[in-house]
């Protein structure tokens, strides 16, 4: 079936035919919730799994990255609503040290698919570039991702220098990311938690006061 095929692919890192299978699933009017899910994210956690194993190393675990990248952009539209009102304005990214994007990438989509305008700043943030942009763009919400246990404290290091910076007040911060836990988010001093990017659409409107 066609989405088993897309995971295969995926985990070949074939990104150009998981792209056009992806739009052909489309076209055959397959949810996209289910191509995310049984399709691209059933092939990455395939991969990581044997990744874990010692079965495929980091070449491989990049190229099927790349691939269920291009799978999540013919997604996008179809997962995202288009012309909502925005209800509010978050930053976005992954932290400083990391470099893991799929799944930051699959929060602001849910994101942007709930009325929320995103600004997505990339992987490998820090402190400084954060402060700034809250300075200058003044966020109602600060989403931090780290897929890393030993890049998950550094989190807690941006939402230190969020306070120390006097800002802490101005922004609402949600966290997720594989390694994190809603004990961990109230140990750091964050707002809130989700533990996959449908909840952390759900919370990030709860935290925005708009559910
Ligand atoms: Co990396 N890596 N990786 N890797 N990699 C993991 C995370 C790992 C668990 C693999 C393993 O050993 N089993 C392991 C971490 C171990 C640990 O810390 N406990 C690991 C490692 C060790 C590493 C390197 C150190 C490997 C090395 O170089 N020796 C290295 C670190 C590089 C760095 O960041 N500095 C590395 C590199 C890479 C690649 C670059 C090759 C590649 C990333 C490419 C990319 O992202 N563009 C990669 C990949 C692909 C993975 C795995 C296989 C897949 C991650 C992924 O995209 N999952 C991963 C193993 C795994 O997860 N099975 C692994 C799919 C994605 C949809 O899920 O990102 O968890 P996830 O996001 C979820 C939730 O976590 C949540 O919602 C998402 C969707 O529902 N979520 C949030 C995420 N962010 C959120 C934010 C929120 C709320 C929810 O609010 C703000």
């Amino acid at each position: 079936m066609i989405l088993e095929e897309i995971s295969q692919l995926l985990q070949k890192g074939k990104a150009k035919d998981v792209k056009l299978l992806v739009q052909e699933a489309l076209d055959q009017n397959i949810a996209p919730q289910a191509i995310l899910n049984d399709g691209l994210i059933k092939g990455m956690s395939v991969i990581g799994g044997k990744f874990k194993n010692n079965e495929v190393f980091v070449p491989e675990l990049l190229v099927a990255a790349r691939a269920m990248n291009f799978g999540l952009e013919i997604l996008r539209p179809a997962l995202v609503l288009a012309g909502n009102k925005s209800l509010g304005k978050a930053l976005i990214c992954t932290v400083m040290g990391d470099l893991h994007d799929i799944g930051k990438n699959l929060v602001k989509m849910m994101l942007e698919g709930s009325g929320i305008e995103v600004l997505d700043l990339g992987v490998d943030v820090n402190p400084e570039t954060i402060i700034n942009h809250i300075n200058s763009e003044q966020p109602d919400l600060l989403c931090l991702s780290a897929l890393l246990t030993t890049t998950m404290m550094n989190q807690k290091i941006i939402i230190d220098a969020i306070t120390q910076s006097g800002l802490r007040d101005k922004v609402k911060i949600l966290i997720g990311g594989a390694p994190v836990t809603d004990n961990y988010a109230r140990e750091i001093g964050a707002d809130g938690y989700a533990p996959d990017a449908a909840s952390a659409a759900e919370m990030a409107l709860a935290m925005l006061g708009a559910k």
